[in-house]
């Protein structure tokens, strides 16, 4: 049946009216049941083994118009609607997003589920259903605040399954509800699923801000992604949150072997389990334990277990590597503890050296020890990380197990985030090099020989420029900001963390603004954009989200200033404001310290979208420099190993960098003091700011003032060269040309060739 007959029927049934006589609420609805009724009835791809990724996050983005182009219906959905006077872009729009992750991890997965169903590999996703996401922020008083984000309506992609499992916690039991979405394949007719548990009686929403009963598990369970987990409540239930994941996607897994006629005992050569960070680690000993329940011994239940699960490390972060205490486990999930004490003993017993121990002696348990003594391989998410892993934070498992290690350099979908999110561009890739770019993101090669072709180049520009006027509009329509287009956009959007530097952009901002305020102008205006949200506990990324908006109010109200440099914070940056901001971007803006940020996948984006990497040698920003040459990137700031070294030496706090020496640099020192001057402190809240002050001067952890002179200089060297348009748009091509390399394809396939094994 044709998609306009469908259509009918669907309004008819649900409203009892033709679709022209619909409302665009009305037609959103009927199109979502109409796509998710198609995506549900295609086949699962078939195969000897299947894979479950299991995470915390799958950050999914809006899925109407993702389902429609992965089901070939999208052209005849705009046509029929714009045959009725009515537009699929303004239906879209209407389309909450899901809330179901934080950042680069959860929507890699969400890449890797559009790449996994696109190969038409055998391949679901494990997680949860959080009622109301991670947060949805908005800004008060130059502020962050956090309300909640309840993104599920009567109808969504979620689709009930009747299946559901029991979850055995210390002292009660809890039912894990099994919701579907479907994952329809591009180009194929296949498609794989995303399961998320969720409880069977989930909390109506807090009535102000995000705090609830963190010890009414059963109804609170999943009701926020990453719960506060600045008090041992608020732990605990993250404990609570991820049993019940692995423990009923676990059942699921062996509920699912037995349908496929397989023996319990053949687990890993059936079934693959891909363990996204350590949120989901303890699906190492729950599979355990349901194993020796179906009766087999420990020896031979930790055989299959250790054939079957394979670990991705996303970041050397100290503090972001779960330890969770025993006793934590002893409440939620009493029966794993004898199994994670057997563990421990016999990797102690193989392997003495308590740098390698699962369980410490302050009776700690480190998740991603278990992961790699348990489990197949364990793989980092750029070249760089992965030799990291290998040479420092896991060094010891890696003189253990050498042959577990290996790298997947991360990659991204170009179905979402070039051929959606950046029509023009696409269709100017089709004018030039054909549309097989489309199937196989390494073809965009083809564009290299256009570098010279100036109709080429100045297309190129042209569509940046209706990209920019496009953010420009939905800005101001949505957040009320007025920008200028014909500025430069320099962005940087991803979490607020001090290792990503936000805070030294800010003291870009403040060197522009005492330049211009001293006479000295750009040559052109400059627009720099910011979108991040701060974990709520987290108080210092919450000033420095201070620190921006203060900077963005007092530029607004400078007309000195106002006309050369202008600071915008979008307001709850998610997927959706990613695909606008991203085809938008002059700049990219990767300025991590080197060596903390595991991979970043922004970058990839805004690179095949035509923005140039300002960036450190940090993450796949390394591969970016390779794949581009020095003329198409700005790179600048220390590199790893001397990063890596500095954390180590003589000063009290165990490193040998000494901030202070970089802050009384006479160009430094006026900008770190500006944080503290009376414009800023008018503005501001003196304490907060005070104490982003001193810690620049005397703590600056992740060593912004080591680098700030480097960025200041590189970054004007990148403005200065915006200038010379014809060559800045040959930077753009060649950008764009290269980044065919970092498609989630590429990755996937490796996955599947060196750990997977699924076709
Ligand atoms: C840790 C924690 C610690 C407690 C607070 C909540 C929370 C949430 C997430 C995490 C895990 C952080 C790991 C992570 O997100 N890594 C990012 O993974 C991306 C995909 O591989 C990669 O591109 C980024 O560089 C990396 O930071």
């Amino acid at each position: 049946m044709r998609l306009k007959e469908q259509l009918s029927l669907i309004t008819r049934k649900q409203f009892q009216l033709p679709p022209e006589q619909c409302g665009d609420c009305q037609l959103y609805e009927a199109l979502l049941l109409l796509t998710r009724q198609e995506a549900q009835g295609r086949p699962a791809p078939s195969g000897e083994r299947k894979l479950y990724y299991f995470s915390a996050e799958f950050l999914m983005g809006k899925l109407l118009s993702n389902n429609l182009l992965a089901l070939d219906l999208y052209d005849e959905a705009r046509e029929v609607l714009s045959g009725m006077g009515r537009d699929l872009g303004t239906i879209e729009s209407l389309e909450p997003e899901p809330s179901l992750g934080n950042g680069g991890l959860g929507r890699l997965a969400a890449c890797f589920l559009d790449s996994i169903a696109a190969l038409g590999l055998p391949g679901d996703g494990v997680g949860l259903n959080y009622h109301y996401g991670l947060f949805k922020q908005k800004f008060a008083r130059n502020r962050q605040t956090e309300a909640p984000d309840p993104w599920i309506q009567p109808e969504s992609w979620l689709i009930p399954t009747g299946k559901s499992f029991s979850v055995p916690f210390g002292d009660f039991d809890l039912e894990a509800v099994l919701y579907d979405v479907a994952v329809p394949g591009a180009h194929n007719s296949y498609a794989n699923r995303l399961h998320l548990f969720d409880v069977t009686q989930p909390a109506p929403p807090p009535e102000e801000g995000i705090a609830f009963d963190k010890e009414d598990v059963a109804h609170n369970l999943t009701s926020f992604l990453y719960p506060d987990d600045s008090d041992e409540e608020g732990r605990l239930l993250r404990v609570y949150q991820q049993y019940f994941l692995v423990s009923a996607g676990a059942q699921l897994i062996l509920q699912e072997l037995e349908e496929r006629g397989y023996d319990p005992q053949t687990l890993a050569d059936h079934v693959v389990i891909q363990i996204n960070d350590t949120h989901p680690s303890m699906v190492i000993p729950e599979l355990i334990r349901l194993l020796k329940d179906r009766g087999m011994s420990f020896d031979s239940a930790l055989d299959q277990v250790r054939r079957t699960c394979a670990y991705t490390n996303h970041t050397i972060l100290a503090e972001a590597l779960e330890k969770w205490p025993l006793a934590f486990l002893k409440t939620a999930a009493p029966q794993l503890v004898p199994i994670i004490q057997e563990l421990d003993l016999r990797m102690k017993k193989a392997h003495p050296d308590p740098k390698t121990a699962i369980l410490d002696n302050k009776g700690l348990v480190h998740m991603a020890h278990m992961d790699i003594h348990c489990g197949f391989s364990v793989n980092g998410v750029a070249a760089l990380h992965t030799e990291i892993l290998k040479n420092t934070e896991l060094k010891h498992f890696y003189d253990l197990y050498p042959e577990k290690f290996n790298n997947k350099t991360n990659g991204v979908t170009f179905r979402r985030w070039l051929e959606a999110c950046n029509p023009e561009l696409a269709a100017l890739l089709d004018e030039s090099i054909g549309p097989a770019w489309r199937r196989c993101a390494g073809e965009l090669e083809k564009l290299l020989p256009f570098a010279e072709d100036s109709a080429v180049l100045e297309r190129m520009l042209e569509v940046k420029q209706h990209n920019k006027q496009a953010l420009c509009r939905a800005l101001k329509t949505e957040q009320d900001i007025q920008l200028d287009p014909e500025s430069v956009f320099d962005i940087q959007v991803k979490r607020l963390h001090e290792y990503k530097r936000q805070q030294m952009n800010a003291l870009y901002i403040i060197y522009k603004y005492l330049e211009i305020r001293a006479g000295k102008l750009p040559k052109r205006p400059i627009t720099m954009l910011f979108g991040a949200k701060a974990a709520p506990a987290y108080t210092m990324a919450k000033r420095i989200i201070h620190l921006i908006l203060c900077l963005q109010e007092l530029i607004e109200n400078d007309p000195k200033v106002r006309p050369w440099l202008r600071v915008a914070m979008v307001e709850n940056y998610n997927v959706t404001w990613a695909e606008r901001l991203i085809p938008a971007c002059d700049i990219s803006e990767q300025i991590s310290l080197a060596s903390k940020e595991a991979s970043g996948t922004s970058n990839m984006k805004f690179m095949a979208n035509g923005a140039i990497t300002l960036g450190t040698l940090d993450g796949a920003n390394v591969e970016i420099a390779d794949l581009v040459g020095e003329d198409n990137i700005y790179t600048f700031g220390a590199h790893s190993d001397e990063v890596i070294s500095l954390y180590h030496g003589e000063e009290p706090d165990g490193r040998s960098y000494r901030p202070l020496d970089f802050y009384h640099r006479p160009a430094v020192e006026k900008l770190v003091d500006f944080l503290v001057s009376p414009e800023l402190l008018s503005i501001g809240d003196p304490a907060e700011l005070s104490i982003l002050w001193k810690d620049m001067k005397s703590k600056d952890w992740f060593m912004a003032l080591l680098d700030v002179e480097d960025y200041l200089a590189a970054k004007d060297r990148c403005l200065a060269d915006y200038d010379d348009r014809p060559a800045w748009a040959k930077k753009m091509l060649v950008n764009v040309a290269k980044s065919g390399y970092f498609s989630s394809d590429r990755t996937i396939r490796q996955y599947d060739e060196d750990i997977w094994h699924l076709a």
